[in-house]
């Protein structure tokens, strides 16, 4: 099924969704119109029971997502910058929080709050073409969503207050150096990779994937004995699910599970 607004298309097969970022005249910036786009998209993937995957990519080889729109943001008065960033913070974490899986292929520029859409996806692969960073300060702004935040959890609290206190962009193979993507590729294997891994996790039983999502983010921000007593909770919680059941026996039975995503 394909789905075509101007600004993102969707096209979903089975259990995996592609999303892309179509408006790359603009190096797919982020402007109003993108960004309702984006939030319906990602609203209709997560209401979707058969979808338990979705990439993320820019349309045209040069960019992932080259950040906000700045046009947009230059006349913007504070309290309208204030909502601009809860209304996109909230769009992110819906990516975050929600119970699908999302997977960033980046394939060109990814900057600003086009590197803080990347850091929402749970996974991050990245074509050898690709070059990441957060300019802000090079606009006299900060990263606005979530990325003082994501950022310093992903690669550590020194090495992204450099990222964002240079602005310098870093190429795709520094970038798995600190950890901000997981794999690096040639610039044709990329969307290949992706969708391999796509149907790698798709394959995958849904609620032990929600829940592994759900223990990461929720327990990351927990103390240790909180978050490991959350994990013995979610973990209980397994059992309460058909898998568990299913793919314990078909070990047992030496044969490939069926699983019924329940
Ligand atoms: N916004 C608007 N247009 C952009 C853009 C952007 N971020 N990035 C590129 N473009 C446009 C260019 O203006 C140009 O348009 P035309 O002149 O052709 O009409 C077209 O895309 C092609 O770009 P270039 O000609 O510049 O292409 P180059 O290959 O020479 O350079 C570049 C590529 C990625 C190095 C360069 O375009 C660049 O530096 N772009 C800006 C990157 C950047 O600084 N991104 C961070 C933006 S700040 C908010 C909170 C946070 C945010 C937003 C709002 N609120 C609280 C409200 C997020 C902030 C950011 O993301």
């Amino acid at each position: 099924m394909a789905i075509s607004g101007t600004r993102i298309i969707t096209e979903t097969f089975e259990a995996v969704t592609l999303l892309t970022i179509n408006r790359p005249e603009a190096l797919n910036a982020l402007d109003q119109q993108t960004l309702q786009q984006l939030n319906t998209a990602v609203t209709a993937i997560e209401a979707d029971p058969r979808v338990k995957v979705a990439i993320i990519t820019g349309a045209g080889d040069k960019a992932f997502v080259a950040g906000g729109d700045i046009g947009v943001m230059q006349p913007l008065d504070p309290i309208a910058a204030r909502q601009s960033a809860v209304e996109t913070q909230q769009l992110l974490n819906k990516i975050e929080y929600g119970s699908t899986v999302f997977i960033a292929a980046i394939n060109g520029y990814a900057l600003g709050g086009g590197c803080e859409l990347a850091l929402a996806c749970d996974i991050r692969i990245a074509a050898n073409s690709a070059q990441l960073g957060q300019p802000e300060v090079n606009l006299g702004i900060i990263p606005g969503w979530g990325g003082t935040q994501r950022l310093p959890r992903l690669v550590g609290v020194s090495v992204a207050k450099q990222l964002m206190l240079t602005g310098e962009r870093i190429s795709a193979a520094k970038a798995a150096e600190i950890g901000l993507v997981g794999e690096v590729v040639n610039a044709d294997e990329l969307m290949p990779r992706a969708r391999e891994l796509a149907q790698t996790i798709a394959a995958k039983p849904k609620v032990a994937l929600q829940l592994i999502k759900e223990a990461v983010n929720n327990g990351f921000e927990m103390d240790m004995n909180r978050a490991f007593a959350y994990e013995a909770d979610l973990f209980g919680l397994c059992f309460a699910t058909a898998d568990q059941k299913e793919g314990m026996l078909a070990f047992l039975e030496k044969r490939r599970p069926n699983w019924r995503d329940a």
